[in-house]
């Protein structure tokens, strides 16, 4: 192997190297996505490697036989490098943190020691980020059947996230009756709920009242998460679902759809955050 890193060259030249070897490990990870540990080499061993993990951080801690200088990697779920730490001060125990990552994502760090001759050995092993929790954001819906032909849909609007819920409007008046539907606001409310599952499950129902004044009418307040058509209401609930492992922290958007007996479209966004 002649691209290997050697203690006693420039830095520059080292940096170099590192680059090559980072290019084979990267196209290795994907192809083979296996830890191996190859603990000993030319008389340099690492003696122990514990990782932990925190909502935004990893750190491993690496013992050696010897004092040596060290070189970790952390790569994320698609081979790209998530940050990268390099002691120059020989030691036989390092403490490599890299800080600044996002929850719930898998990770493979690998690490390189080289005493002062310039052996080398290396190790890579798996982690994962804590989960923390999930944030889902109702911005807007397209409601192509309010249900009334004749009029107004007169409608309560509810939002889920997980187990969570909210009353996004109560007896609002919205008109669509056509195939482009009328754009309406879900005001931009956000629902926070932890990242229990792989995947984030949220929900907006559309509650059509149709209640008249002569009427003795028995639904209760609140949604029922399902779709029904009474001489009382009509009711429907689009739903949506989107990954939670391996994002990013930003917002994005995600949609759910239902077509009666109110028919709508739902645009709703969301992150995962510590
Ligand atoms: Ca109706
Ligand atoms: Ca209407
Ligand atoms: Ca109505």
């Amino acid at each position: 192997m002649t691209n290997r890193p050697a203690a006693k060259r420039p830095l520059t030249s080292i940096l170099s190297a590192i680059a090559l070897v980072l290019a084979t490990l990267s196209a290795s990870l994907a192809s083979t996505g296996v830890a191996h540990a190859d603990t000993c080499k030319d008389g340099v061993c690492i003696t122990a490697a514990q990782t932990g993990a925190g909502l935004s951080n990893v750190t491993t801690t690496l013992q050696t036989n010897v004092p040596t200088t060290a070189y970790y990697y952390l790569f994320d779920s698609t081979g790209g490098v998530a940050g990268a730490k390099v002691v120059s001060v020989p030691s036989t125990t390092h403490v490599l943190s890299v800080d600044g990552l996002s929850p719930a994502n898998d990770y493979t760090w690998w690490a390189t020691v080289i005493d002062a001759s310039g052996a080398a050995v290396a190790r890579q092993s798996t982690v994962s980020t804590q989960r923390g929790r999930v944030q889902v954001r109702f911005d807007t819906a397209d409601v192509w059947d309010d249900s009334d032909f004749w009029s107004a849909g007169d409608m309560s609007v509810y939002g889920r996230a997980g187990d969570a819920q909210v009353t996004i409007d109560e007896s609002r008046q919205i008109d669509g009756d056509g195939l482009n539907g009328v754009g309406t606001s879900l005001h931009g409310l956000v629902l926070t709920v932890p990242n229990t599952a792989p995947t984030i499950t949220a929900a907006v129902e559309m509650y059509d009242d149709d209640c008249d004044f002569f009427e003795l009418c028995v639904h209760g307040l609140g949604p029922s998460w399902g779709q029904g058509s009474d001489s009382e209401a009509d009711w429907a609930t689009a739903w949506a679902t989107a990954p939670t492992r391996n994002q990013d922290g930003k917002w994005h958007p995600f949609h759910g759809r239902v077509d009666g007996p109110v028919g709508f479209s739902a645009q709703l966004s969301y992150r995962v955050v510590p």
